[in-house]
């Protein structure tokens, strides 16, 4: 697993180079905004079991068929683990909001859960519109926990359903 700040050392050292320019400048970057970061996590932290109900709700509501017969979130098991999963997502989207770094998302997130998913009949297009639902009322959350600019939120939301939405070669 990995973060901004290892992640940027290891591919300098690679090469034996010092910390350039370049470098400097992404670690500012990282560390201005180190404090949004965290509140985002923070503000996460704090609605987590709100967020993910709610985003539910909102996916349910816009694709009732979801949760009809025949539909995959459809009996009380399935409904479950599909919220259980929105709830894997945020809480993974958290530590990568601080690690300033999708690495943690790929390892344990995203590695082999097309195929998972695929295997089990888990309708991708459904589940990177609950991923992005999600999203949107985190950055709601962030906004009034007050953090103005509230962008780098998208990262690990758009990394994850950029991966899930990638057509195998
Ligand atoms: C931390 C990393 C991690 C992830 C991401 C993860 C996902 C994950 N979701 C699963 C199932 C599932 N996932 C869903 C999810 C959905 N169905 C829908 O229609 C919706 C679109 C969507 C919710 C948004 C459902 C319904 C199942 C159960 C499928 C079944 O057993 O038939 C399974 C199969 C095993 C199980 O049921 O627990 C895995 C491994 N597990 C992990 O350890």
């Amino acid at each position: 697993m990995r973060d901004a700040i290892t992640n940027l050392i290891k591919n300098y050292d690679v090469s034996g180079r010092y910390l350039d320019r370049n470098a400097v400048d992404s670690l500012k970057s990282y560390f201005q905004t180190g404090t949004a970061r965290v509140q985002a996590a923070a503000a996460i932290n704090a609605n987590s079991a709100s967020i993910v109900k709610q985003a539910g709700s909102q996916l349910f509501e816009e694709l009732p068929e979801l949760i009809r017969p025949g539909g995959n979130a459809y009996t009380t098991r399935r409904y479950a683990a599909c919220l259980r999963d929105m709830d894997y997502y945020l809480r993974y989207a958290s530590y990568a909001l601080v690690a300033g770094d999708t690495n943690v998302l790929d390892e344990r997130v995203l590695q082999g859960l097309r195929e998972t998913y695929n295997s089990l009949g888990v309708p991708i297009g459904p589940t990177v519109r609950g991923i992005q639902i999600m999203k949107d009322i985190v950055k709601q959350q962030v906004a009034a926990a007050g953090v103005e600019n509230t962008g780098f939120v998208d990262q690990p939301f758009d990394h994850m359903t950029r991966d899930l939405s990638e057509q195998d070669v």
